[in-house]
């Protein structure tokens, strides 16, 4: 069977931009941001939803949010964080995933997770990455 793409992502057999990683977790940009610096949260291990978290990893999960969301707020600069974390229903990768969406005051969303935004190309994305992992460096 097709290996899982966010597995693929922590084995790094493909590229992604990574904020932080630790033991457990590990922590990329996502590639269609609703807003630049959306940024993924996932566990290394492959657990599709939350319904499978085993309950001893629950604290961990929510100390590493904590600990990106503070990193992307920080790192860009933004207003304040939308937590997101879809299980079966608009779960597009059966690899459990938090997002954590940068929110700016005045800057609306339009519908539920759309439309999405890209970085320019270049170093715009870079620039993104390098920001929050610096922050999250900082203020771990
Ligand atoms: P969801 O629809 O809640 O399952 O969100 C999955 C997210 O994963 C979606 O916002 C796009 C992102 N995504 C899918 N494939 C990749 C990938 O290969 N790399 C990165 N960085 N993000 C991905």
């Amino acid at each position: 069977m097709e290996e899982c793409i966010f597995c693929k992502i922590a084995k790094k057999e493909i590229k992604a931009d990574i904020v932080f990683e630790n033991e457990n977790f590990i922590s990329f940009l996502d590639k269609s941001p609703i807003f630049k610096g959306h940024t993924l949260l996932i566990p290394k291990n492959h657990i599709e939803t939350l319904f499978d978290f085993p309950e001893g990893y629950l604290k961990e999960l929510a100390v590493e949010t904590k600990r990106i969301a503070n990193g992307v707020k920080k790192g860009i600069g933004c207003d304040g964080i939308l937590l997101i974390n879809n299980n079966i229903i608009s779960q597009s990768v059966p690899h459990f995933h938090v997002h954590i969406i940068p929110r700016e005051k005045g800057k609306l969303l339009r519908g539920f997770m759309w439309p999405r935004t890209k970085y320019k190309d270049g170093n715009e994305e870079e620039e993104f990455r390098e920001k929050i992992a610096k922050a999250i460096e900082i203020f771990k």
